[in-house]
């Protein structure tokens, strides 16, 4: 088998990275460990930053999405039993983001490849790198059969656990890690929201947040113990502590109903530097981690893939291998302001065990600053909505 681009894992970067190449005339085949069905389910990711939804309506992905996104011109954060707004629409003008689930664009980036006959091989298993330090990659796995694909380069999007960023040869990569003590129960309930905007709220109890998926359908999360048992957590419990940490301001009520699905995200953060090893590049969350607060795995998987389209269609037009290059040094230029904005909502925003009177005092302190200074405002708001230049 022969493709110009062989992608590992049909996840938000694979998907979107084989789209884009599509339309600069680039041939690519999708390897994916699971099911189309398991990938189209998989409940993650809701907020899309501006220049993601601009990328996915350029390319002729925004039919659904802007029937059905929520836009988004602020968020409210809740703390000391008051709520505060950051209002985009004041602060960063002409700005917002849209609340669209992962799942949706993975169903509609699936549906545009299938329409104009992409490859996309699920339930491949046994994948392999090969000669990724050589002109000649391939990618090695059974279906059925052992097969090999040949191809000009490897896009290894797949994910923190896959086996593109464990093929490259010890010592080539840098790692640069942070493991947080707490983890997320993340809920999807049959519910309205009782909220027109996300709801990120802070307490002695631990941070909660209220998202949505839809008219009829919530997200929420409540921080809890890294290894938390689910099991633990029957529904009641959960509405209870979800309650407790959000009915703080006065005359809020939280509207509860029937759980869809339940569960546990890891907060981490994680660089892998650089993002490339020979023909093999690393793209989306198989070079990086952030913790969710800051809602930004999605859309920095979205950037790279746009760098790494651009630089591999200038490889095809002319044989130039600059932005091919550049492509780790652009991406890790964002990778590291996202870095730092979601390290930083996230200690804003939950309880730390190990934190004494002082700690808290100062973290109260950051977030009324938030709240009352513009620019410290402006700042939180220009991140969250997504950086233009970086
Ligand atoms: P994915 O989505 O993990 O996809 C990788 C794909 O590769 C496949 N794979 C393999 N295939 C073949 N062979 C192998 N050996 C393979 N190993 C793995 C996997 O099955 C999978 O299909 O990575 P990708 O594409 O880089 O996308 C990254 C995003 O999924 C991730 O960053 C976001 O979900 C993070 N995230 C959020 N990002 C946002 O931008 N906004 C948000 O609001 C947001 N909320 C979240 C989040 C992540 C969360 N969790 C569960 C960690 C909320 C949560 C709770
Ligand atoms: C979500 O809706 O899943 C979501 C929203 C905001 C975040 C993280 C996740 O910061």
């Amino acid at each position: 088998m022969r493709t110009q681009v062989g992608i590992v894992g049909a996840g938000p970067s694979g998907l979107l990275l084989s789209h884009l190449l599509h339309r600069r005339g680039i041939d690519s085949l999708v390897l994916e460990a699971h099911s189309r069905d398991y990938v189209e389910k998989r409940v993650r990711a809701g907020v899309l930053e501006q220049g993601t939804v601009d990328t996915l309506v350029a390319t002729g992905l925004g039919d659904r999405l802007q029937r059905e996104g929520l836009v988004h011109y602020g968020i409210e954060l809740r703390f000391g039993g008051q709520s505060h707004r950051i209002a985009f629409e004041r602060l960063v003008p002409g700005r917002a983001v849209t609340l669209y689930g992962q799942q949706e664009v993975v169903k509609d980036l699936i549906a545009a490849r299938l329409a104009v006959g992409g490859q996309i091989l699920f339930e491949v298993s046994d994948v392999v790198p090969q000669d990724i330090g050589t002109d000649h990659p391939a990618i090695a796995f059974t279906r059925g059969e052992r097969h090999r694909l040949d191809c000009d380069f490897i896009a290894g999007c797949d994910g923190f656990h896959g086996v593109c960023r464990p093929a490259i040869p010890d010592g080539a990569l840098t790692v640069f890690d942070r493991e947080y003590p707490f983890g997320w129960l993340g809920v999807l309930a049959a519910v309205p929201p009782s909220t027109q905007e996300l709801i990120y709220a802070h307490s002695d109890r631990g941070f909660a947040l209220h998202s949505m998926r839809g008219p009829a359908l919530s997200r929420f999360y409540l921080q809890v113990e890294p290894d938390e048992d689910l099991d633990k957590w029957p529904d009641e419990r959960f509405w209870d502590e979800l309650r407790a940490r959000l009915e703080t301001v006065p005359g809020w009520r939280l509207q509860t109903g029937p759980v869809l699905e339940r569960v546990m995200a890891p907060m981490r953060s994680f660089v892998a530097e650089p993002m490339r090893y020979g023909r093999l590049y690393l793209a989306g969350d198989a070079a990086h981690i952030v913790p969710p607060t800051g809602a930004k795995g999605l859309n920095l998987a979205a950037f790279d893939v746009r760098v790494l389209t651009e630089a591999l269609a200038a490889w095809y037009a002319d044989g130039s291998t600059a932005l091919l290059d550049d492509y780790s040094g652009t991406c890790l230029r964002r990778v590291w302001r996202v870095q730092q904005f979601s390290w930083w909502m996230t200690t804003l925003l939950h309880t730390f065990a190990g934190h004494d009177g002082y700690d808290r005092r100062l973290q109260r302190s950051r977030l009324e600053y938030v709240c009352s200074s513009q620019a410290a405002a402006t700042s939180l708001a220009e991140n969250y909505v997504g950086l233009a230049h970086v």
